[in-house]
């Protein structure tokens, strides 16, 4: 609660990125563009950063070091081929980190994919889909978990999970 109005905590209202979406390369961006639209949709403000555990060691580092202390509770982190950086991401904050595989030219993003969900035992990431499904998955399941603190962003939720229950339903086959 917040102590001087005595109205409930919501992170949202303070309108600073709540959810760090860091990606392997700018190539990543038109899928976790996805991602960061419908955390837009939730009104959710995201870090949108292109970071290599490769190509920008150091500064993938220091980004995922600072992510709690900047006020991120989240982060999405996107990679393809040898898909290290959700690992590096979870390395070094104990901030949920959501990985998804980015889909890969000679392999089809299943190198990206056992790169990233095969972490040893004690350092978890949250493995999703391959491309834009697990982009869109990763951004709904970061919103599911700050939902658990904020009654408006469980609201919307609610509201996004019924509208695509009604559209799948209201739909008519030739
Ligand atoms: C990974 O290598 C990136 O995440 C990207 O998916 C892939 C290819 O990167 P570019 O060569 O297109 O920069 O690090």
């Amino acid at each position: 609660m917040n102590k001087e109005t005595s109205a409930p905590f919501t992170p949202t209202a303070t309108g600073k990125p709540l959810v760090g979406i860091v990606m392997g390369s700018t190539s990543d961006w038109p899928v976790m563009e996805a991602a960061a639209r419908l955390l837009d949709e939730f009104g959710i403000a995201t870090e949108r950063r292109a970071l290599s555990a490769h190509r920008t060691p150091d500064a993938a580092l220091e980004w995922g070091r600072g992510a709690g202390a900047r006020g991120l509770m989240v982060i999405i982190a996107a990679a393809g081929g040898a898909a290290h950086l959700a690992g590096v991401m979870a390395a070094v904050t104990p901030l949920p980190v959501l990985g998804v595989p980015m889909e890969s030219v000679s392999l089809k993003g299943l190198d990206s994919l056992l790169s990233m969900v095969q972490m040893p035992g004690g350092i978890p990431v949250a493995t999703f889909a391959i491309g834009k499904p697990g982009a869109l998955n990763a951004a709904l399941f970061a919103v599911a978990i700050l939902a658990q603190g904020d009654e408006r962003i469980r609201q919307a939720l609610d509201a996004y999970r019924a509208a695509q229950t009604r559209k799948v339903l209201a739909a008519q086959l030739p």
